[in-house]
């Protein structure tokens, strides 16, 4: 489990034992961007006391890509076989982590998924709930990728699989790299099931959601849609395109 992480003080402590009590056999990765309000502390002595925690201490504010990527490479370095996306500030319930790892067994990439039959989100103000079914029904139709929540962050992958999508290429940030691992994921053919999750309100410490990381997003899919469907091949992976009809739509949505 990779939990990236920016000044999440009040949280970190608070999600982690929720993980380890809930799902004890799953290492947590913490990946801190050098938090000022003390986070990468506070996760080193979480790791002092539990050998499952560990921490990995980045220099300063690259993103979560950025952050996602250096845990990715750390993971399969130690020979992981499988990675899980999480956010720090409870927003993703580590308790419904067997639902993902379930689902797993017979699969490729797993979205845990708000807009799928079942999924719940809980707190949310109006205007959240616009930008994401806004933005979800865009990747949907920009890409004709019948994925109901691209852009959570919520997710669990396979090692081969991550492998395939050569993550060190993502130039994306934010949302955008969710959609990003997403589409690359689709394109390549791999199994990408979608499990409903319940999805809350962070109730502690402040979101890092910014107008420039839904410009980000927008503007991205805009050019990979134009991309695909009218075939250039400027910043295309060879072999991406061809797999894309053998990917399982299994969205239940
Ligand atoms: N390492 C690192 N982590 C980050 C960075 N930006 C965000 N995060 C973490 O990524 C996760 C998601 O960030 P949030 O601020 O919750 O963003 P969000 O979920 O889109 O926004 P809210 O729904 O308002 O919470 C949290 O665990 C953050 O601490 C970053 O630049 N570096
Ligand atoms: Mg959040």
């Amino acid at each position: 489990m990779i939990i990236p992480t920016y000044n999440e003080a009040e949280n970190i402590r608070i999600i982690v034992g929720r993980l380890r009590k809930a799902v004890p056999n799953v290492d947590v990765l913490i990946a801190d961007d050098n938090s000022p309000d003390g986070t990468g502390r506070i996760a080193d002595e979480l790791a002092a006391d539990d050998d499952a925690v560990l921490v990995l201490h980045r220099t300063g504010k690259e993103g979560l890509g950025a952050a996602y990527k250096a845990g990715f490479t750390w993971a399969k370095d130690h020979d992981y076989d499988a990675v899980v996306e999480m956010d720090a500030d409870g927003s993703h319930a580590p308790e419904q982590l067997p639902l993902l790892l379930d689902a797993l067994a017979d699969a490729d990439v797993v979205l845990g998924s708000r807009w799928v039959r079942g999924g719940q989100v809980v707190n949310w103000p109006i205007h959240r709930y616009a930008i994401s079914l806004g933005g979800n029904l865009y990747v949907r139709l920009a890409l004709r990728m019948p994925l109901r929540d691209a852009t959570g962050g919520y997710r669990a992958y396979r090692m081969p699989a991550l492998d395939k999508l050569e993550v060190e290429t993502v130039a994306s940030q934010g949302y955008c790299f969710q959609v990003d691992l997403a589409w690359r994921a689709y394109r390549q053919g791999f199994r990408v099931v979608e499990v409903p999750i319940r999805f809350v309100e962070r109730e502690r410490g402040a979101s890092k959601m910014s107008s420039a990381i839904v410009r980000e997003a927008l503007w991205k899919v805009t050019v990979w849609g134009s991309q695909s469907r009218f075939g250039s091949k400027r910043n295309a992976k060879p072999g991406l395109t061809a797999g894309a009809s053998m990917a399982k739509d299994r969205t239940g949505g």
